[in-house]
């Protein structure tokens, strides 16, 4: 006799708000209407940083940077739902997480230009550097909710990753992990169709990302990652789950990479413009204006302020970004080690000494002398 599992009446997929701004109220969301109004600013924001960071790059004053376009509701959203002592673990494509948390955007623009001061997070918050290496972070977070397990306030991890790196190893030892020790973790699938040039349907055969989770004894669900009630919804969920003791979960947020992969990239040169044409037209911001317009809550005139503020803002963090002393050089040796081993000492010793053999460099001379922490 077939046995017949009751997880097969779970909800796949969540959506709420549609495309054109149209709100499924039979679906109930408690989110208020000043929270929502404060998460479209946040995205209006992200977005004309994200802009600007782009044309920063260009015009050859930032490094390469990785675009957020179109995920700005899958970014801030998540990360929205969280305290600040809770733990925040993202990936590279990760400053509308740190974004959603306080952080200032000048620090974004600092790191992203190749200096390490950029990794400077509210005091109060528990947010991780980004995870360059894809993958590496997602045991971290189990490791992390642990200790929050342990410590039993009921704080909890949250870890993103996108569509590629659900494919890594790693993400089977975190979710085995975390379900069979029913810790509190949140893994947040950004699943935005491209892994750079690899698409989403060579990462797996199943229907949804989210879908794995039930195999390790995990909570998955599918939600539409441009639309912010359902994503809304489904993550606080989760984090109330994870407080009270009911083990991890994965929210996987459908969404799209309307740019390139990084600066760095061409995405003209392995897709379809076409497909991007119709992911535009389910814009995460410009569907949420339309919910928020039906509803009187918003206006032209309310959109033409916050796009001036909004400029104002990035005008002053950028400001603030390109007045920052020059880096020392010598700090790259520094935080690496509790002890530094005999090779870094050399090396530190070697570029110190060609430093000082060029104190006639502008640059140099008004460098700051190096912090005391290396031994
Ligand atoms: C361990 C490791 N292997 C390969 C890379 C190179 N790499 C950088 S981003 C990326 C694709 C990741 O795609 P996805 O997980 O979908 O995230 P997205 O960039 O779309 O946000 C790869 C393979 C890396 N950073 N780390
Ligand atoms: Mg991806």
């Amino acid at each position: 006799m077939p046995i017949i599992s009751a997880d097969l009446s779970r909800t796949e997929r969540v959506e709420i708000l549609s495309a054109e701004g149209v709100r499924d109220f039979s679906i109930p969301v408690d989110l208020p209407e000043e929270q929502l109004l404060w998460l479209y600013r946040k995205m209006i924001e992200l977005r004309l940083f994200d802009e600007r960071s782009v044309k920063l790059q260009r015009q050859g004053r930032l490094g390469t940077y990785p675009m957020i376009l179109g995920q700005e509701a899958s970014q801030i959203v998540p990360a929205a739902c969280l305290r600040p002592k809770d733990w925040l673990v993202p990936t590279y494509r990760g400053q509308g997480a740190y974004y959603a948390r306080g952080m200032q955007l000048r620090y974004s623009l600092l790191y992203w230009a190749g200096d390490d001061r950029g990794v400077k997070f509210p005091d109060e918050n528990n947010d991780l550097i980004f995870a360059i290496p894809v993958g590496s972070h997602l045991t971290q977070a189990a490791g992390l909710a642990w200790g929050e397990k342990l410590k039993g306030k009921g704080g909890v991890a949250m870890a993103y990753l996108g569509d590629g790196t659900s494919s890594k190893g790693d993400l089977h030892e975190a979710l085995t992990f975390c379900a069979s020790m029913k810790l509190p973790a949140i893994y947040i699938i950004e699943n935005n169709h491209w892994a750079i040039s690899v698409p989403r349907e060579k990462q797996s055969a199943g229907k949804t990302l989210a879908q794995k989770a039930w195999g390790y004894g995990a909570f998955g669900v599918q939600v539409d990652g441009n639309d912010v009630f359902a994503i809304y919804k489904e993550v606080s969920a989760a984090v109330a789950r994870a407080r009270e003791g009911r083990g991890p979960s994965v929210i996987e947020c459908e969404t799209y990479r309307l740019s390139h992969h990084t600066t760095a990239d061409d995405a003209g040169r392995y897709r379809d413009a076409s497909e991007v044409e119709a992911w535009k037209r389910k814009d995460p911001i410009l569907r949420l204006r339309r919910y928020l317009e039906s509803q009187g809550l918003w206006d032209a005139e309310k959109e033409a302020r916050l796009q001036k503020e909004s400029l104002a803002m990035l005008e002053a963090e950028i400001k603030a970004y390109e007045s920052f002393p020059p880096p020392n050089p010598l700090d790259m040796f520094s935080e690496n080690y509790a002890v530094a081993p005999w090779q870094l000492i050399e090396e530190r010793a070697e570029l110190q000494k060609i430093l000082e053999t060029r104190t006639g460099d502008e640059n140099l001379a008004v460098l700051p002398p190096a912090e005391g922490r290396f031994p």
